[in-house]
């Protein structure tokens, strides 16, 4: 039995920042691939966009009843938007995907069957999707190898990528990680510390259709190098005490 044990109820959080016209399809397919697989509610968490996003939100709930829509007034930025979508989500698993349509709904069954796969570590917390074939430009397929390469070495965090906006996760794992901006993309590593088992899947990624990439050089690989230093303290600055069995729990 996992520490955190799936009961068929799950809330999926999607972090959104200007994306008006990804929002009504990817609803959709949400909703086509966990209809009558799962209880479920999809929290969609408008960053402080400058679009139609918020509108295009409200607009969809009374087609989708199980649709939640929470607002930032000013941009917090994508991982703040994953924390607060997960501190309102009312189900114990959590699966989180980016909102312009680059991971596939159609995905979220095989993490959870993973998850109900009884030969997983009992103490199994993450499920991190994993972009075996990316579909993005050179420049960004080639540099986010290399900071896959480079991360993988120095946090030994077993993951061969840990951008992937498609992940599941146990709410109160979440919850209990160091919380910074950006800290999605060091989601293994920092589930790892907690004493978390994490595994990865292999998923679709497709081309970005409509609208634009948020992320540049320069919020990426410097933000990158920054957050790569804070994680390795992190992990330098951890212990995991083994509780003795006779102990009041
Ligand atoms: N809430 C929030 N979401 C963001 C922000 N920046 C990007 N996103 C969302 O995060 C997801 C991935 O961003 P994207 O720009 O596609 O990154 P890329 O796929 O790595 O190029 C999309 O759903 C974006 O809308 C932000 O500052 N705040
Ligand atoms: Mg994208």
């Amino acid at each position: 039995m996992p520490t955190h044990a799936y009961h068929g109820r799950l809330s999926v959080v999607v972090p959104v920042k200007n994306e008006q016209d990804n929002v009504e399809p990817l609803v959709r397919e949400i909703a086509a691939a966990l209809d009558g697989r799962a209880e479920y509610e999809i929290l969609y968490v408008d960053d402080g966009s400058t679009d139609a996003t918020q509108a295009r939100l409200v607009a969809l709930k009374t087609e989708f009843p199980m649709l939640r829509v929470i607002r930032h007034r000013a941009s917090c930025g994508q991982s703040r938007a994953v924390t607060t979508g997960v501190t309102a989500a009312r189900h114990e698993w959590i699966a989180t995907l980016d909102g312009d349509g680059q991971n596939d709904p159609a995905d979220i069954p095989a993490l959870l069957e993973r998850l109900a796969d009884p030969a997983q570590p009992a103490n199994l917390e993450l499920i991190a999707g994993w972009r075996s074939k990316r579909n993005d430009t050179t420049v960004r397929r080639l540099s986010s190898k290399i900071a896959n390469g480079v991360r993988a070495r120095l946090l030994k965090d077993n993951t061969p990528d840990t951008g992937c906006g498609l992940k599941l996760f146990a709410r109160a794992t979440f919850l209990a990680l160091p919380n910074f901006d950006h800290m999605h993309r060091f989601l293994p590593a920092l589930v790892l510390r907690n004493g978390g088992a994490v595994v990865s899947v292999p998923v679709h990624h497709r081309a970005r259709e409509r609208g634009t990439s948020k992320y540049g050089i320069h919020n990426r690989l410097w933000v990158g190098i920054v957050d790569l230093a804070g994680v390795a303290w992190l992990q330098r600055r951890a212990c995991l005490p083994v509780i003795e069995p006779d102990s009041d729990l």
